[in-house]
C-alpha cells in the first residue's frame, strides 16, 4: 500500500512539473495560433459533450437494474411507508429535472458549438422567461418542503398518551446495546450513569421502586403492530441507533434522552419469508458457501449458513469496535413477545440473586 501510494504521489508530482512547464510554454509564445480551437476542434469537443451526456444516462440506467437488490425492501414500520413515498417522489422530481436539465445543456453544447461562419445572437434578457423559470422552481420545491414538513412532523411526533405505547430504553455503550423494558408498570425507573456499580450495568437508580421490575435483556423482541417509544441513553460518547428496515435513526447522546417511535408492521418470520429477502439470502449464502471452500480447503471452520434477522447498528463511528455495535430485533405476535419478555428475570430480582450470594 505505501509503496502504490508513493508511486501514486510521484506520478501526481510528475504531471504537475509537465503542466507547469506547458503553462510555461504557452506565456511565451502568445501569438502561436496552434493553442486557439478551431472548427475541428470545437466539432470534437461538441460530441464529446453529447456523448458524455449518453454515457452518464446509460451508467445510471445500468445501475438502478444492477444494483436494485442492495436496495431496502417495504418498509416493515407504520410510518416507514409515508417516508419511502416523500423519498421516491423527491427522487423521481429530481430524476425528471435533471435529466431534462441536463439533456438540454449538453444537447446544445453540441448543438451550437464553435464555427468560424457562426455570429453569437445578442440576447440581452427576456422578462416572460425569467419569470416562469423562477416560478415553476418555487412552486415545485415549496410544494415538496411544505409535504416534507409535514411528513416529518408526523414521524417525530411522540405521543405517550395515544395508544398503549410500549416503552423500551436503548443503551448503548462502547460497544454494544442493551434494551430496558419497563416491567409491569410501563414506567422505566429513573438512571443515571453515576449508579453503574456490579451488574447494575446501565446505572439503574435503586432508590427508585419503578426501576424494580425494568427488565435488562440483550435483544430486542417487538410485538407487531404496537406503538414502541424508544428512549435512548449513552454510556459514553455519541452513538446512533438505526434500524434501516423500520426506516428509523436516531442519534444517541450522553447526557439526555433522546426518543424515536415506531409501529412495527411487518415480524421477523414475515420478512424471513417475503419474495425479496428469500432471494437475498440465497445470494448471500450462495456466496458464504463458496468462501467455506476455500476456508475448509485451507484447514478452517466453513462458515454458517446465514438466516435473516432485523438488526439494531450503531451508526456513529464511534470507535475501533464499533462494528461489533449491533442488537438483534425480533417482531412477533404478542403472545410470542409476551411469553419472551416474562423468561426475562427483573432487575429487582437480579439484585436480590447477588444479594443472596
Ligand atoms: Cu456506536
Amino acid at each position: 500500500m505505501t509503496v502504490f501510494l508513493t508511486l501514486v504521489v510521484i506520478a501526481l508530482f510528475g504531471i504537475t512539473l509537465w503542466q507547469m512547464s506547458k503553462i510555461l510554454k504557452l506565456s511565451q509564445t502568445a501569438d502561436d495560433d496552434s493553442q486557439v480551437a478551431n472548427d475541428k476542434d470545437n466539432n470534437m469537443q461538441g460530441k464529446l459533450m453529447l456523448g458524455f451526456v449518453v454515457f452518464i444516462y446509460v451508467l445510471m440506467i445500468y445501475c438502478f437494474v444492477q444494483y436494485r437488490m442492495f436496495f431496502l425492501p417495504e418498509s416493515a414500520s407504520e410510518h416507514g411507508v409515508d417516508y419511502d413515498r416523500l423519498m421516491m417522489i423527491s427522487v423521481v422530481l429530481i430524476m425528471f429535472v435533471q435529466i431534462i436539465t441536463q439533456g438540454l445543456l449538453h444537447y446544445f453544447s453540441y448543438k451550437y458549438r464553435g464555427k468560424k461562419e457562426n455570429k453569437a445572437l445578442f440576447f440581452a434578457d427576456n422578462d416572460k422567461l425569467e419569470f416562469i423559470w423562477t416560478i415553476i422552481p418555487v412552486i415545485v420545491l415549496a410544494g415538496l418542503i411544505i409535504y416534507g414538513l409535514f411528513t416529518w412532523t408526523d414521524i417525530m411526533n411522540i405521543d405517550e398518551n395515544e395508544g398503549d405505547p410500549l416503552i423500551v430504553e436503548l443503551y448503548a455503550y462502547q460497544f454494544d446495546w442493551r434494551a430496558r423494558y419497563a416491567g409491569e408498570d410501563n414506567v422505566l425507573g429513573k438512571a443515571n450513569v453515576r449508579f453503574i456499580e456490579g451488574i447494575n450495568t446501565l446505572g439503574i437508580d435503586m432508590s427508585d421502586n419503578y426501576g424494580k421490575d425494568d427488565k435488562v435483556t440483550t435483544e430486542l423482541h417487538l410485538p407487531v403492530n404496537r406503538k414502541v417509544i424508544f428512549k435512548m441513553r449513552s454510556q459514553d460518547i455519541l452513538h446512533s441507533a438505526y434500524m434501516p428496515f423500520f426506516r428509523a435513526q436516531m442519534n444517541v447522546v450522553p447526557g439526555m434522552i433522546t426518543e424515536f417511535s415506531y409501529t412495527p408492521t411487518i415480524t421477523s418470520e414475515e420478512m424471513r419469508n417475503s419474495e425479496f429477502m428469500v432471494e437475498k439470502v440465497a445470494t448471500i449464502n450462495k456466496i458464504r458457501r463458496e468462501k467455506s471452500k476455500k476456508l475448509v480447503a485451507a484447514g478452517d471452520e466453513p462458515l454458517e449458513e446465514y438466516t435473516f434477522d432485523y438488526y439494531l447498528l450503531c451508526n456513529k463511528i464511534c470507535g475501533a469496535s464499533h462494528y461489533n455495535m449491533q442488537m438483534k430485533i425480533v417482531v412477533e405476535s404478542e403472545e410470542d413477545y409476551n411469553a419472551w419478555l416474562k423468561e426475562q428475570t427483573t432487575f429487582g430480582e437480579q439484585l436480590s440473586a447477588q444479594a443472596s450470594n
